[in-house]
């Protein structure tokens, strides 16, 4: 992960952490005559969420109680918990097209970032020598297929575009069709924002799918949800039901730079079993980056 980009992003959730955390972990000072609960209160407001935050804080003190402390005290036992408790959770591989064509969809409520992640995928497709194609499946919104043509031009890809009203279902199809006759890398199809609470609009995702299946059976391959970073613990709800809907195969999870809340991905990963695989990380094309448990980590602690 392009180190420096992630830790510029994620310096605000950086510094509600370490203030705190410094005001806890004062020098000379055993873990037991530290103040837990002021970690405690700074993991729950950079909305790392209250199970993580729990298990930490057990954690830490059963260490102590063992006199199990590291050599860079409490704070590398901090991040050594945290480490732990990722462990298997972890996204392994950065995120790559696998089939030919990977068709990806990408759902999630209103204004997270959909539409510019689908622009920086296939910038990013398109930078490793592949052959993106982008389609517009928010035919609700009046402007969503213009902005999503200037992305496609940004990126230098091709797109297939909406008319304002059509069935978002069948531009997808119109999209895999395309990319099979075309000998596209991969399909990237952005769709209009709803409410995870919202059944009927939830039923439209579905038929997004199916109709992508029907087309080339297996896809789409990828079901991302984006999700934005600053709406903290809500978050974790609209998951839930996105992945109860139409199954999720992954989070984007963006606006890290706009927010001191980045532990979301931590509760996310905990709580919830779905990697997080990409990070958006600013609003320009190349600000997205492949999202990895021990950088992020350490990106919370070291400036
Ligand atoms: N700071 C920051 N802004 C972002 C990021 N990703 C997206 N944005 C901004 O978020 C706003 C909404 O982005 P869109 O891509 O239009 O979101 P969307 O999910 O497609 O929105 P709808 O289609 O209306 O549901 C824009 O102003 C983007 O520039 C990010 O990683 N960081
Ligand atoms: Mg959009």
């Amino acid at each position: 992960m392009p180190l420096d980009k992630l830790k510029d992003a994620l310096k605000k959730t950086r510094d509600v952490l370490n203030m705190r955390v410094e005001d806890v972990f004062v020098p000379g000072r055993t873990l037991e005559t530290c103040d837990l609960e002021i970690l405690e209160e700074a993991l729950i407001a950079a909305d790392v969420g209250i199970e993580v935050t729990e298990e930490i804080i057990e954690a830490m003190k059963s260490a102590a109680r063992a006199q199990k402390m590291p050599p860079g005290g409490p704070l590398e036992m901090l991040e050594s918990e945290l480490l732990c408790m990722l462990e298997g959770a972890e996204n392994l591989e950065p995120w790559r097209p696998t089939k030919k064509p990977h068709v990806v969809l990408l759902v999630g409520v209103n204004g997270t970032g959909k539409t510019t992640v689908a622009g920086k995928i296939a910038k990013r497709i398109k930078d490793s020598g592949g052959k993106p194609l982008i389609a517009s499946s928010d035919t609700f919104r009046a402007a969503a297929n213009e902005q999503l043509t200037i992305w496609a031009e940004r990126a230098n890809v091709e797109i297939v575009q909406s008319v304002s009203g059509a069935d978002p279902a069948s531009v997808a199809f119109d999209a895999v069709s395309k990319s099979l006759s075309g000998g596209y890398d991969a399909v990237i199809i952005d769709t209009a924002g709803r409410l995870h609470t919202k059944v009927n609009l939830m039923e439209e995702l579905k038929k997004i799918a199916r109709v992508c299946g029907k087309k080339l059976p297996g896809a789409p391959h990828d079901i991302f949800l984006v999700l934005d970073a600053t709406t903290g613990n809500n978050g974790i709800q609209q998951a839930r039901l996105f992945d109860e809907a139409i199954g999720l195969t992954g989070i984007i999870l963006t606006k890290l730079d706009s927010t001191s809340k980045g532990g979301i991905a931590l509760a996310i990963m905990r709580e919830l079993d779905i990697p997080v695989k990409m990070v958006g990380v600013g609003e320009k094309i190349d600000d997205l980056v492949d999202f990895d448990a021990r950088s992020f980590i350490e990106s919370f602690f070291e400036s």
